[in-house]
């Protein structure tokens, strides 16, 4: 099944702005001069000056990307002042909110004056360019509106998930230091509140780099306002106007920070710049979705995860799209909620997780055949796998044998998508991300960093740059170098391991370092572990992923107490409701195995291979054990595997 070929039927292919033949001609014309391919792709944005230089890029010694550096822009501009003439009645963003009887529809034009409103509120605060702002909001068409602000004023914006918790969203503000916190009273998700001002009065205890807070009202809930610091949306926006003079940014000077899990430590500050940025957004949401005109383009991802970034507000506003921006979950009021809302909005696109499509599946086909979803022409998956037999229902059941699937491969780091097939010209092969975008030039290297030729399993790096990638760690350079460029020097290492199969197509098998997905979202395990050691009862732990049905990998801890203390079942649910509070709930474990010892070496480390697969029941090839400190634990944890 996995090996199953669906070709590009011709009549796609007919119609498609990239064929097979347009395809081979860009990466040709890519692999022949970078700076004239980009240099040709460029005019996508709109420039305050044109940039001469392309491309200046080095992956070695301090490492140093750099995409059209002496051009200058404002990415505002580019989402909504040059739409205006020719869109400016054209619906620019959809709200269709958690109540299914709430939705709105906001215009170029209003959203331009929106924008202006807010950024100019924002400069008589006192934000300036190269400020950081943190957004802590629910998917609102405020939260939109508030990039857009940032980005006119100059503001490099920091959006943190709303479902993180108070303590991850004050890390967060003060390690890039934000000045301003933008955020609402309450968000809603599944018929539930989210108390998002009540978290942010909790993390601004331990913020003194913020100065104001600007609180959107949403549900009208009752909230605290702190005099002199806090604003209401509303009031502070109301007497200001609706143009405002967009900052002039060099391409290289920062748009957004967006943190993101890594292996070790806390979470990075992913830098990403303005130019490059902008071309790559532009360039992969207008070719691997083969956008067109007036279409209705649905992406069901958060703005507080990369892929809200790129594919709900930056790539789409740039390229004049309709976007649809969806504030509840696929599950309520009930598992039909999407289809429901691709018939009412008449969506031709639709972009959305493995998970989402796990869950659904389990229901049936009834609730998805219920819904007209004939618009539908193209549907794409991200976050994670996508298993070939989720990947064939989506196909079958949702798409009608009719839409191309894009299993687009990339992360927060790539900004936008890297590995994809383009519907037109790519033939589709259930669970593989198929081939590189024009200009991305993957590879898999051995652990030696050894490049693999042919059909081959590897570690999968990319050789050199495009204009999309991320260009430094915010506020520590030294570890951007470190983490990405040193485990194969002078390749960017993506923490993935993938397959290539004869046909040249990437499997993504996962990642290779300790970090796990669960249900798309990423995080370290290290983050898992020291939120369980901050509980007084816990003396050590040690988590890893373990296969999941529906979240693709869920979080399994092996805990050990403290002398003296009892492991019992209401201590077990005190644990798991300890780590939803300091990170979230999308931390929250799935499995706690009490474990009086942890498998380790005589030097002292975790031995975390042995710990997976005794997580994933393969306990048959657990390899050598000999070299353990105290080989009895294994068997004492195998015995008592948790599920
Ligand atoms: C965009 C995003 C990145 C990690 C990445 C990989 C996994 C994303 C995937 C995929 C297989 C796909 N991943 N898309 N794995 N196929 N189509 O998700 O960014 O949150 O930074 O996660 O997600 O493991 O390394 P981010």
């Amino acid at each position: 099944m996995a090996d199953d070929i669906i070709a590009v039927k011709p009549e796609i292919a007919a119609t498609a702005r990239i064929d097979a033949a347009k395809r081979a001609a860009m990466v040709a014309a890519e692999a022949q001069d970078a700076n004239a391919f980009w240099r040709g792709e460029m005019g996508r944005i709109a420039w305050m000056k044109e940039p001469t230089k392309i491309k200046a890029v080095d992956f070695t010694g301090d490492v140093s990307i750099k995409w059209f550096a002496d051009g200058e822009l404002n990415a505002s501009v580019s989402c909504l002042d040059r739409h205006l003439a020719k869109r400016g009645d054209q619906v620019a963003i959809i709200w269709e909110g958690d109540d299914p009887n709430s939705d709105a529809k906001v215009t170029y034009r209003e959203l331009h004056a929106r924008v202006c409103k807010l950024a100019n509120a924002m400069r008589r605060l006192g934000v300036k360019k190269g400020d950081r702002v943190c957004i802590y909001l629910p998917m609102i068409v405020e939260a939109a509106v508030a990039m857009l602000a940032c980005a006119r004023v100059g503001a490099i914006h920091s959006i943190v998930f709303g479902g993180f918790s108070p303590d991850s969203l004050a890390s967060r503000i003060q390690d890039s230091e934000c000045s301003l916190l933008i955020t609402a009273d309450e968000g809603r998700r599944g018929g539930r509140k989210v108390p998002l001002k009540a978290n942010a009065d909790e993390a601004l205890l331990t913020c003194p780099s913020i100065r104001n807070v600007i609180v959107a009202k949403n549900t009208g809930g009752a909230v605290e306002m702190m005099k002199g610091r806090d604003h209401w949306w509303d009031a502070i926006t109301e007497g200001e106007g609706t143009t405002c003079e967009p900052e002039k940014m060099n391409a290289e000077d920062p748009l957004f920070i967006l943190y993101t899990s890594g292996s070790t430590g806390k979470p990075k500050g992913v830098l990403h710049t303005t130019g490059g940025y902008m071309v790559w957004a532009s360039f992969t949401h207008e070719n691997v979705f083969d956008y067109r005109d007036g279409e209705i383009y649905w992406c069901t991802a958060d703005v507080g995860w990369v892929t809200g970034h790129t594919y709900i507000v930056y790539g789409p506003l740039a390229n004049g799209a309709t976007t649809l921006m969806f504030e509840g979950v696929p599950s309520w009021p009930d598992n039909s909620r999407f289809w429901q809302v691709c018939e009412k909005h008449k969506v031709n696109i639709f972009y959305t997780a493995p998970t989402a499509i796990r869950a659904l599946m389990r229901d049936g086909e009834a609730p998805v055949k219920k819904w007209d979803r004939s618009t539908l022409r193209i549907l794409g998956s991200v976050g994670e796998p996508i298993n070939p037999e989720a990947w064939l229902w989506y196909y079958r059941v949702v798409g009608d044998e009719r839409c191309p699937i894009v299993d687009t491969w990339w992360q927060t780091e790539t900004g936008g998508i890297l590995i994809s097939p383009l519907p037109g010209a790519v033939a589709q092969k259930p669970g593989s991300a198929t081939l590189p975008l024009p200009g991305v030039k993957p590879a898999l290297v051995d652990n030696e960093g050894n490049i693999l030729e042919g059909a081959t399993e590897g570690n999968l790096v990319i050789l050199d740059s495009w204009p999309g990638q991320m260009r430094t760690i915010y506020g520590d350079h030294a570890r951007f170098g470190q983490t990405y460029f040193s485990t194969f020097k002078g390749m960017y290492f993506t923490g993935d391991g993938a397959r290539r199969d004869a046909d040249g197509y990437y499997w993504i098998t996962g990642r290779v370092d300790d970090v796990i997905n669960v249900a798309g979202h990423r995080m370290g395990t290290a983050e898992v572990e020291s939120a369980l050691v901050a509980h007084p009862a816990v003396a050590e732990a040690a988590v890893v992923g373990m296969p999941h049905d529906i979240k693709g990998q869920g979080i399994y801890a092996y805990v050990t107490l403290k002398a003296g203390v009892e492991p019992t079942e209401p201590l077990r649910k005190e644990l798991v409701a300890w780590v939803r509070k300091e990170i979230g709930p999308i931390a929250t474990p799935d499995a706690i195995q009490w474990a009086p010892g942890l498998p380790k070496t005589r030097s002292g480390k975790i031995m975390r291979r042995i710990l997976r697969k005794i997580a994933a029941n393969e306990t048959e090839g657990l390899g050598d054990t000999s070299t353990l400190a105290d080989p009895g634990v294994v068997q004492e944890l195998i015995d008592n595997k948790v599920g």
